[in-house]
């Protein structure tokens, strides 16, 4: 029985390239994806992963506006990215998607799939949660439908990426772009992982691994992922400006939990200036599971090995 999955991303480079990974993954049955404005502008993120369903002849997969916009922007040269996705050679000339303002609203999609799904769900997050609180909002007891949710956030034992105004450096963007819904969602204590900076660090975009991804150009996927990738490689060489792997890190967790390191900690979650959305370990916090550590080279040798199609 593969195991059924709802996606929420936030249309980065990396967070379209996570899509591609769930749909190459055999084990893994893809009814939903919702998209939040976050790290992208809606409506050309909502054309990529149109693109990329197409392109894995998944098409049927629903998708779902995320019309809540969280409480600190991302810089605008970031989310403007997906724009330069859709005129790659390979998505170009691809249908475009139906009128953006057609799909149906991110927490109500969450929901729909909840309540219908036969069996328990798990939920990958590549972006802030708020969608996903929005809808366990509306329907707590949908909570007992989750089986595990994946999410790409925080920062435990390292620091933060958010390098802005009013900031003390200490969170990671997925939480501090609302660290409200952050907040809750962790209180909720449902099973959750969490994919903080902590290990993602470990697993930076290298040239390294760029050129054995190009040596498989014939297959279609490494030749598309090629060129995703590469597009991340365009910013100043410090550590702020690093593009590394996080949610492509988070999302494999679902095919090769084996190769990380797991611990299981307390935190909260900071909600005010000067360390809004920072996540801390705190002995009366909440309950969560969070990822340490990777098997690194197993980690990019199975990229290269799932994207040989
Ligand atoms: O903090 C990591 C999250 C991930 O979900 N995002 C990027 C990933 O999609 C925000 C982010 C941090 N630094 C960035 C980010 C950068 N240099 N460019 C774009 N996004
Ligand atoms: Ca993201």
């Amino acid at each position: 029985m593969p195991k059924q999955l709802l996606m929420d991303h936030d249309g980065g480079i990396d967070d379209l390239l996570s899509l591609l990974l769930v749909l190459t993954m055999p084990d893994i049955q893809l009814t939903g994806v919702s998209v939040t404005p976050a790290d992208c502008y809606l409506e050309p993120a909502l054309e990529s992963s149109y693109k990329l369903l197409q392109l894995m002849d998944q098409e049927s997969v629903p998708l779902g506006r995320g019309d809540y916009n969280g409480i600190n922007a991302f810089p605008s040269e970031w989310r403007a990215r997906p724009e330069i996705i859709n005129a790659l050679p390979l998505l170009i000339n691809l249908p475009q998607s139906p009128d953006p303002y057609s799909y149906t609203s991110a927490p109500d999609l969450i929901i729909n799939q909840l309540s219908s799904a036969t069996d328990k769900v798990t939920i990958l997050l590549t972006g802030p949660c708020s969608n996903l609180v929005l809808a366990l909002e509306k329907e707590p007891e949908l909570k007992e439908k989750i089986e595990e949710i994946v999410w790409m956030a925080g920062a435990l034992r390292v620091g933060g990426n958010v390098q802005t105004f009013q900031h003390d450096g200490s969170a990671e963007w997925n939480v501090f772009w609302d660290p409200i819904s952050a907040q809750k969602l962790v209180s909720y204590e449902l099973p959750l992982l969490m994919i903080p900076l902590d290990v993602t660090n470990h697993v930076p975009v290298t040239k390294k691994f760029l050129s054995a991804l190009a040596t498989q150009i014939d297959y279609k996927l490494s030749n598309l992922t090629g060129q995703l990738w590469a597009l991340t490689l365009d910013t100043i060489p410090s550590y702020h400006y690093t593009y590394f792997m996080w949610d492509i890190l988070a999302t494999s967790y679902l095919a090769i939990p084996e190769q990380f390191t797991i611990e299981t900690v307390k935190v909260k979650v900071s909600t005010r200036p000067p360390n809004a959305g920072q996540t801390y370990l705190d002995e009366t916090g909440y309950v969560v599971r969070i990822a340490t550590d990777v098997n690194v080279s197993y980690f990019y040798e199975y990229l290269l090995a799932q994207f040989k199609r």
